[in-house]
């Protein structure tokens, strides 16, 4: 049976449609478009990416914390690459959607859609196009929101990703000022958060090239870290630490990732005192989680520049 028929198949069963944890808008987005059609909870194993309340908030988006799967006839897992990003929601019986370029969760799932293109999002979209599902505004604006996040606001993407978004504004009467919207820092908290960053912010120049570091007291370092590339950094790094929680993002100019071979997410994964954490991203964009002393990490991070490009 083909899994646009299995989807088809799930509507008005019991249904939960499973986000991997510190679920972002990709994941969150993928969850509502699905359950709006088949009628589904959404679930997350313990918390929702900060940067995801808004499009929670503007939707109405109702998450469950913790869901038992096993209280389900029907679970999809969407956006989850690997088993341990579902932690104790991990289900015996599971559909996946997903797009990551490498997916372990499928070996055991009972059947699915994987292709590693830029987004879940897009994938949902193909299917829900299939199935002539109906579309609205919130349902448009939940996979658009998902592919703007998966692409960093187009700094990369799939042909699929670009017209997707397109065929989905155009179809459920947006634009892209109404998605953008979501991720415009308009609390006037945060945004001083940024500015004192910005302030703070301690700027080397390594080969010529500008490395701006600094630390954020609010938990939205991949925004500052925007700003402060947005600014003129070449090299923008922002962290912030919550107790002995550490999240460090970075931004690497195109122009010197090229020239130096340098990828961010890769940076992280092989720099000094940071193998205890996660990292993802791509070659211009990085994140890292872990628990550490941030300072060290900020500084054996500048090391790494200065013995890359110095
Ligand atoms: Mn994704």
């Amino acid at each position: 049976m083909k899994f646009s028929e299995t989807i088809a198949n799930m509507k008005g069963r019991q249904n939960l449609v499973l986000c991997h944890d510190q679920a972002d808008s990709d994941a969150v987005g993928a969850a509502y478009a699905l359950s709006r059609f088949i009628g589904a909870e959404i679930g997350v194993p313990q918390a929702v990416a900060t940067h995801t309340h808004k499009l929670l908030e503007e939707l109405q988006i109702n998450i469950l914390i913790g869901p038992d799967p096993g209280t389900y006839e029907n679970v999809v897992v969407v956006d989850a690459a690997a088993p341990v990003q579902l932690g104790k929601s991990l289900p015996e019986r599971y559909w996946f959607i997903d797009h990551h370029p490498i997916n372990t969760l499928q070996d055991n799932a009972q059947g699915g859609l994987y292709d590693p293109v830029s987004s879940t999002c897009q994938l949902v979209f193909r299917l829900l196009k299939e199935l002539n599902a109906p579309f609205d505004r919130a349902i448009g604006m939940a996979l658009a929101a998902g592919i703007m996040t998966d692409t960093i606001n187009f700094h990369k993407g799939d042909p699929e990703a670009f017209r997707a978004f397109g065929e989905i504004l155009e179809l459920c009467g947006l634009t892209y000022e109404d998605v953008q919207r979501l991720y415009i820092v308009d609390e006037r908290k945060d945004r001083g958060a940024i500015c004192q960053a910005a302030l703070d912010a301690e700027k080397y120049t390594f080969g010529g090239y500008h490395v701006l570091v600094t630390e954020i007291d609010s938990n939205i370092p991949t925004f500052a870290a925007r700003a402060l590339f947005d600014l003129g950094a070449d090299v923008s790094v922002v962290g912030f630490a919550k107790g002995e929680e550490v999240e460090i993002r970075m931004y690497i100019r195109q122009e010197l990732a090229e020239k130096h071979h340098l990828d961010a997410a890769e940076l992280f994964r092989t720099m000094p005192g940071m193998g205890q954490g996660t990292a993802w991203g791509y070659a211009l964009f990085g994140g890292y989680r872990a628990k550490g002393e941030l300072g060290v990490l900020l500084t054996n991070i500048v090391k790494r520049f200065e013995d890359l490009l110095g």
